[in-house]
């Protein structure tokens, strides 16, 4: 199967030009001005914009949490993925407490061998770390190809690990060449507020936000980056929200440190005001919570001055009927929220068209970086000859709603009901198929595929 895309426009991280593209089989075989060659089929480009598939390093697909699971399974989640223009995500094993990251693995294995559309790979989240686990870190980063190793600083009692065990998963991942990556607040202030607010019966899901003030993300967002520091592990904080914490990260660059931060849509386009719309704003009842209009602004800077490497969601949707388990107790509303598939159109309309990032920054964020960070570049996360043929080709100037009525993802509300955006993914070619078009998914289930990652050293 050959395809010739052809009169695009081509960005990448780093360049903006006309071109053609030809594809053979699943990779990009050449690329230059009116290539003369016969292909199975011919896509035309023309006023549209050709970019590298979106890589979304952080969803929660299928996911046991807090009593229930995540509602789009691997098929739902890297199918909404791809309408979207997301060709890859990297998941989340999460270990159980007690048991063996292989046992974890496995358990994720049996979820999405076979049931993927779109391409995934893991990240490992170690909950327990002890000398067995500390064995089994070679063997995920060598054998399996697992080079990201997940945190969390806060869920305390079910996922949470303390500094002790930090420092030991650090030392290690850093001797066998893999990764750091943290879920950056402090459980232990998040506990005391989450157990005072309900004990003054505050229940609404406002007090799952002023459980969470800005202070429990600054302090252990500085406090991995010590730690990072102190073990000179490369490392990655996930979903940051707030100036606190990119203060924190900018201290880090300042003494040469590799701590990359990554950001999620919402946290650049929704605040805290939607925490007070009464039961309804468990919606948006994620954590780390929405934060301020001047969090939104720091971010944005953030992004331009080299700070925020990664646009990522935190995809973690949940049915209404799901999120109603929290009726009386925020504590109970299962964290996160539907949006894996509006990622890249709202990363332009409220970026690129908006005037806040350029061309070439939104492929950076939603593309590059993360395959740079994460060891899959350059097979992932550009257009240049020997890549895969992961391809996007959008119109940047057709306008439509997003709604839970259109969207493809497994939840019944969206929390960007009404919203209007310019630019609109059209066409998505996923290793040298066409994944997407006319808005109807072409791939089947079971073509995603688990891709393998290199060691990271941190140098992107
Ligand atoms: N935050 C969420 O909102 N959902 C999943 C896990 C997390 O850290
Ligand atoms: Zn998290
Ligand atoms: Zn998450």
């Amino acid at each position: 199967m050959s395809i010739l895309i052809k009169n695009g426009r081509i960005i990448t991280a780093a360049d903006d030009y006309m071109a053609d593209i030809f594809i053979e089989h699943d990779k990009i075989k050449m690329i230059g001005a009116n290539l003369d060659v016969k292909a199975d089929k011919v896509i035309d480009a023309a006023h549209k914009l050709v970019m590298p598939g979106g890589i979304d390093p952080h969803v929660h697909l299928d996911m046991p949490f807090m009593g229930t699971s995540s509602s789009d399974n691997y098929e739902t989640g890297t199918g909404a993925a791809l309408f979207g223009g997301t060709t890859m995500v990297i998941d989340f094993i999460l270990q159980t407490q007690g048991k063996s990251l292989h046992a974890a693995l496995n358990e994720w294995k049996g979820r999405s061998d076979g049931n993927a559309v779109g391409d995934y790979s893991f990240h490992l989240a170690v909950t327990d770390f002890n000398e067995g686990t500390q064995a089994e870190i070679k063997d995920m980063i060598e054998v399996e190809g697992i080079t990201s190793f997940k945190t969390f600083m806060a869920y305390k009692g079910a996922l949470m690990i303390d500094d002790r065990q930090m420092v030991g998963l650090m030392n290690e991942v850093k001797k066998q060449g893999g990764m750091v990556t943290t879920h950056a607040t402090n459980g232990d202030m998040i506990d005391y507020l989450v157990a005072k607010h309900t004990a003054e019966n505050k229940t609404s899901p406002l007090y799952h936000y002023l459980s969470q003030p800005e202070i429990t993300e600054a302090e252990a967002t500085g406090r991995f980056a010590d730690m990072a520091q102190y073990t000179g592990v490369p490392a990655y904080v996930v979903h940051m929200t707030c100036e606190g914490a990119l203060n924190h990260i900018r201290d880090a660059a300042k003494r040469n440190q590799k701590v990359f931060a990554e950001t999620c849509i919402q946290y650049l386009v929704l605040d805290a005001s939607l925490y007070d719309k009464g039961f309804e704003s468990a919606k948006w009842v994620m954590s780390p919570p929405l934060r301020e209009k001047k969090d939104q602004e720091a971010l944005w800077t953030g992004i331009n001055q080299g700070s925020v490497q990664v646009v990522a969601t935190d995809h973690c949707p949940f049915m209404w009927n799901q999120k109603k388990m929290g009726e009386n107790d925020f504590s109970k509303i299962p964290n996160g929220h539907p949006a894996i598939e509006h990622r890249m159109e709202l990363l332009f309309s409220e970026g690129v068209k908006m005037g806040r990032i350029s061309l070439n920054k939104f492929v950076e964020l939603t593309s590059t970086n993360a395959a740079k960070i994460f060891g899959m570049y350059p097979q992932k996360g550009t257009l240049a000859v020997g890549s895969d043929a992961d391809i996007i080709i959008f119109d940047p100037k057709e306008e439509h709603t997003i709604s839970a009525k259109t969207h493809h993802m497994n939840c019944d509300y969206s929390c960007y009901e009404g919203w209007s955006l310019t630019g609109k993914i059209k066409t998505v070619i996923l290793r040298g198929k066409v994944a997407v078009d006319q808005n109807k998914l072409q791939v089947e289930k079971g073509y995603g595929k688990f891709i393998r990652r290199a060691k990271v050293n941190g140098i992107i």
